[in-house]
């Protein structure tokens, strides 16, 4: 059977470019058809100035909206990032396969970094060194696919980079994994900005759909979403970002095709409706059942007890391996 492994940023409130982009395919399909493990990746929440307090409690609710979502503990693992130590055990070898020029060459590196700069703030070096963390939490486990959205698809590539170059230079240790992207809404972009992804640790704003929005709230920024000059509903990210956004958002929501999609509408008006009404009903099961595991947090608690624990057993052999595949002397 094959293994996936994905995680989440709880750096922001999640949205719905994290659920169409990559939750809901975990939940509805990768758990299904294979040896899964989901993890809240909280350390990489600490490369950006961030409040101790917020994390812990954006780090609970992720792990809640991931069972809220339909993962299934019975089928995946679920867990904590910063509770299975193995992660940065390997961090620490690959940083010594990886170089400072191919973490520099990352884009979401050069728009974080500028962005921190921008706010009067410094960069932290584990902001550099994150795609490497990324790569540990993806090759201690074995992981043959990574289910991530269209942002992701570089660092993905990086991890094969180093899984390829670790296993030339000091023998077999690592399963070299590859991305798998989603056919549509891989990229579910600002609905006020639609030259930009729509992103949780964004500005809160009219542009970005969280998964717990109330269903007003939902209705009221998709039917206030930027459209394009013209007014015939065409499915082209270049002419008409807008209107693309919405076709895509639309035909995630209902399983169809975003560009047949364009045919049947005559008015953006019409599509924003159909679109915000969609987006209400997918998320309507994630928020009801959110608010039942809310109310029993003991349960929560027991899920991720369980997922680190088995998560410990799967990434130490060969996390172990890494350590003597390099030289380091085994523990007497
Ligand atoms: N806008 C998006 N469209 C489609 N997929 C998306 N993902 C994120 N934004 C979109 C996918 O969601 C998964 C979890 O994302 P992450 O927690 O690793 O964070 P990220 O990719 O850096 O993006 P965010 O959510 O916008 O966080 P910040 O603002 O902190 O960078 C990933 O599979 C991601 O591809």
């Amino acid at each position: 059977m094959k293994r996936i492994f994905s995680g989440i940023k709880p750096t922001g409130h999640l949205t719905l470019g994290n659920y169409l982009g990559a939750v809901r395919r975990w939940a509805e399909v990768d758990q299904h058809q294979a040896d899964a493990l989901f993890s809240v990746v909280d350390l990489h929440a600490l490369t950006v100035e961030h409040d101790p307090g917020r994390v812990r409690r954006l780090s609970r609710q992720a792990a809640t909206l991931l069972l809220a979502s339909g993962i299934d503990p019975g089928l995946a693992t679920v867990f904590v990032q910063s509770h299975v130590d193995e992660h940065a055990r390997l961090s620490y070898l690959l940083e010594c396969v990886a170089t400072d020029g191919e973490m520099r060459r990352m884009i979401q590196y050069k728009e974080k970094s500028a962005r921190e700069r921008s706010r009067g703030g410094s960069v932290r070096l584990s902001l550099l060194t994150y795609p490497v963390l990324m790569a540990a939490d993806i090759l201690a486990y074995g992981a043959d696919e990574v289910p991530v959205g269209d942002d992701q698809t570089q660092h993905v590539e990086l991890t094969r980079d180093l899984a390829v170059r670790f296993n030339q230079r000091y023998g077999q240790t690592f399963v070299v994994p590859r991305a798998t992207p989603p056919e549509v809404a891989a990229r579910v972009m600002d609905l006020q900005d639609p030259a930009s992804k729509m992103g949780k640790s964004h500005e809160a704003g009219a542009g970005i759909v969280y998964l717990l929005d109330e269903p007003d709230v939902v209705r009221k920024k998709i039917l206030r979403a930027v459209t394009d000059s013209g007014t015939e509903v065409a499915y082209d990210r270049e002419s008409k970002p807008g209107v693309t956004n919405l076709l895509e958002i639309l035909a995630a929501c209902e399983g169809g095709n975003p560009e047949a999609l364009s045919g049947v509408y005559e008015s953006y008006g019409a599509l924003k409706k159909d679109t915000a009404e969609a987006v209400v009903e997918l998320l309507r099961p994630v928020q009801e059942r959110h608010k039942e595991l809310v109310a029993d947090p003991a349960y929560v608690e027991e899920v991720l007890r369980q997922g680190a624990e088995r998560a410990r057993e799967m990434s130490r052999p060969t996390v172990d391996r890494a350590y003597r595949a390099i030289g380091l002397l085994p523990p007497v």
